[in-house]
């Protein structure tokens, strides 16, 4: 059986030409034109990045390798006895394209475990935190400790071939990943529980590992499962993947690149909506003394919250148009396994109340809910109540799909990214020479 590295590898010398071969023969060929409307609104809808790992369909939504998430879940390998699949045979996917065998997807898990120990002076730097500190800015900052660890880094100034790049930048990915747990799961035990962990449990799966890490019973170990691999990747575009893609693009290693990707994610139009949501229930939650509100006391909140010129959490997207999969994914779960959790029953009633309020406000494009609006009543329900922490879950998730774009960037030659700006003036004559032509026609 070939080894995930070598599969890899096989499939690096097959993708190859087909860059070259565009580069070549393409090169000048238009993809895209943008307007000035792109230009100010950040870009929406550019077609300006490159990545085979996954595509974001405004409709239909994500897919990983050409696979919808029904599809990841129902094929992925799964550990005996559970219904969610390996995150390991995710990664195996992500990096090669293919769906690994249940051997393969174990042979994964054993590269994991191998690769967990986290140095002694990464958990001194967590300790120095002030425990008022952002859980995501300790994460963070622990990703970047790790720097020095960079095989990547040291083969560079050694002096490394370029066809090298994606073997180094490998070893990295595959090193951070593995440490991700134990990082987060430390951060945890620091910030609320004083101190108590377990320890690591070398046999167990990643996520399986960080249920046991964090000290909760089943099924939170599927709760990980599921959380991970909806999280991993949403194409190219989004800030924390391109975040990751831009960083790495000067050559800045995986940790670096990372650790740039998780301060992207930190925002609350993006990652922190997920804490973002818990902390706004919280408040409906305090103003109605505990009970489930009605129908029409939950649309006078949402439109109170409106009125104060903010928006609601966990809803609208930049690219898609219906409600997100991942949502659904999250939605059938929580059906499932906690229906009668009273902060299940208000995001309920939010998904029945606020679509049709942000259609009459007539601003949102898209006035559905994201995976952000589901995330935390489930870490909630399982005992995970500190939702500064959310936000954290969602970055190991996401570190696994901007790991394997990174390697595919280095394995494919992809060079600094580095686009044109101009200024208001340049606009300005450029919409004013448009017009001119317009009226003169
Ligand atoms: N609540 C209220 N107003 C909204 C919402 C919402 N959920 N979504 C969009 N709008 C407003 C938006 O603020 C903008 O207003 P203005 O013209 O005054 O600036 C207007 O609608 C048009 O925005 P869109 O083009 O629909 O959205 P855009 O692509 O700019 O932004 C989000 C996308 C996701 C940032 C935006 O929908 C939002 O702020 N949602 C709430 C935060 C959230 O859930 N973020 C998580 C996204 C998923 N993730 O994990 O990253
Ligand atoms: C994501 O998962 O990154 C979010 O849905 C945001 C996006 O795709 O823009």
């Amino acid at each position: 059986m070939a080894t995930l590295k070598e599969r890899l590898y096989e499939k690096i010398q097959l993708h190859r030409p087909r860059i070259e071969k565009l580069m070549k023969n393409s090169a000048d060929v238009v993809v895209d034109e943008i307007t000035i409307g792109q230009v100010i609104g950040g870009m929406r809808g550019v077609k300006s990045l490159i990545t085979d790992i996954s595509y974001l369909d405004p409709e239909e939504g994500i897919r990983y390798r050409g696979y919808t998430l029904e599809e990841v879940f129902e094929k992925l390998p799964k550990p005996k006895g559970k219904e969610m699949p390996l995150v390991e045979g995710l990664i195996f996917l992500l990096l090669t394209g293919d769906i690994p065998t249940q051997e393969e997807a174990y042979e994964v898990v054993d590269e994991i475990a191998k690769r967990r120990i986290l140095p002694r002076y990464v958990y001194e730097v967590i300790d120095s935190f002030p425990s008022c500190s952002h859980p995501m800015t300790i994460f963070s900052s622990a990703i970047m400790t790790l720097q020095r660890e960079s095989f990547f880094a040291k083969k560079y100034a050694a002096g490394m071939n370029k066809m090298e790049y994606w073997d180094a930048t490998y070893e990295d990915a595959l090193n951070l990943i593995a440490k991700l747990p134990e990082i987060a799961s430390y951060i945890y035990s620091k910030l609320y529980r004083e101190g108590q962990r377990n320890y690591s449990n070398p046999s167990l799966d990643m996520a399986g590992n960080f249920a046991h890490l964090m000290n909760i019973s089943e099924p939170y170990d599927e709760v990980a499962r599921l959380h991970f691999i909806i999280h991993a990747d949403h194409e190219s575009g989004n800030v924390s993947a391109h975040t990751g893609h831009l960083v790495a693009s000067t050559l800045s290693d995986i940790y670096l690149s990372i650790a740039s990707m998780v301060n992207g994610l930190a925002g609350p139009l993006h990652g922190l909506a997920n804490q973002e949501v818990l902390r706004w229930l919280q408040e409906i939650h305090d103003k109605m003394g505990g009970k489930v509100p009605t129908e029409e006391e939950m649309k006078q909140y949402v439109w109170d919250t409106l009125n104060a010129g903010q928006v609601i959490p966990g809803y609208g997207h930049a690219v898609l148009r219906k409600t997100d999969p991942r949502y659904f994914i999250q939605r059938e779960f929580s059906l499932k396994n906690l229906s009668d959790d009273p902060l299940f029953k208000y995001v309920d009633l939010l998904y029945k109340v606020v679509p049709p309020i942000l259609k009459e406000q007539g601003k949102a494009k898209n006035p559905w809910p994201n995976l952000d609006a589901q995330t935390g009543v489930i870490q909630w329900h399982y005992g995970v109540k500190e939702y500064d922490f959310y936000t954290v879950l969602f970055g190991i998730g996401r570190a696994i799909g901007i790991c394997a774009n990174i390697v595919w960037d280095r394995a494919l030659g992809f060079p600094l990214e580095r686009p044109k700006s101009v200024t208001t003036d340049m606009l300005e004559a450029i919409a004013n020479a448009t017009n001119v032509r317009k009226s003169s026609k």
